[in-house]
């Protein structure tokens, strides 16, 4: 079978690059991607190239991108080191992927409890955070204001906040943690990696520092990987749309 994988309107960009190609826009979702290649390439030196696109002219739409990613959404990696190149959609499936390059385990874990519970809070903020506060960003900023949606996401949103408190306070086992998996205080991880993204916006969701201050650890575990370097880069300039 011929591979389909690439059209006559995908961009020369995606169509030729060597090795590990990410498309993007630096939103919560993008950054993730963004943020863990970042991070790969201060510790191993990895290298990708990078399509940025702009997803409110609806690029993410188009054939040549759904060939990639039929979910038409950002971010999409293509990893052209294999053949035929691999295409992996899914944020969370593509922090996944990509520690196959982490050779010493840096970002990810290789006992079978930690890395569950790895998996535990990257699912968590998957399936039970994210759509909560992209819901919320979506009706604030709509034209037609539903005050009926806007609270149901902002109380969702505010409770899965709690969710994550709990964990790093240790409100339940005792024990605070800096990370949102490991033993003891925990590793820095993908998990993490998948939860700041969005968890650091609270304030353009609409969340006071005041409103904040109910989840201290929260709070602070966002200021704490905000100081990362890899991760200045990944939401800084360089992902910035032209
Ligand atoms: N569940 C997907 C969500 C991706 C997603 O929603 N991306 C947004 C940007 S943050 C997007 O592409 N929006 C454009 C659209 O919905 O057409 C993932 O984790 O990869």
């Amino acid at each position: 079978m011929s591979n389909q994988l690439y059209g006559n309107d995908t961009p020369a960009g995606v169509k030729d690059a060597k090795g590990l190609h990410l498309i993007t826009q630096s939103t919560p979702n993008g950054q993730k991607v963004q943020i863990l290649l970042e991070e790969l390439a201060d510790v191993y030196g990895i290298e990708w190239t990078t399509t940025l696109i702009n997803i409110s002219t609806n690029e993410q739409k188009k054939d040549w991108f759904l060939r990639l990613n039929p979910n038409g959404r950002i971010p999409v990696i293509v990893d052209n080191s294999v053949s035929p190149p691999f295409p992996v959609m899914e944020t969370s499936a593509e922090l996944l992927y990509l520690l196959k390059f982490d050779k010493d385990g840096k970002f990810g874990f290789t006992d079978e409890f930690e890395n569950s519970e790895c998996l535990q809070w990257l699912f968590f903020w998957h399936g039970s955070g994210a759509p909560y506060q992209g819901n919320l960003g979506f009706f604030r900023r709509a034209a037609e204001k539903l005050p009926f949606a806007i609270e149901r996401f902002r109380k969702e949103t505010a409770r899965v906040f709690g969710v994550l408190e709990i964990r790093l306070s240790g409100k339940y086992t005792g024990e605070p943690r800096d990370y949102l998996a490991g033993k003891g205080r925990g590793k820095y991880s993908v998990a993490d990696i998948g939860t700041w993204t969005w968890v650091k916006n609270y304030s353009a969701s609409g969340y006071t520092e005041e409103e904040m201050k109910e989840f201290p650890h929260l709070v602070k575990w966002v200021s704490c990987i905000a100081e990362r370097p890899a991760v200045k880069k990944a939401i800084g300039e360089k992902y910035k749309n032209q």
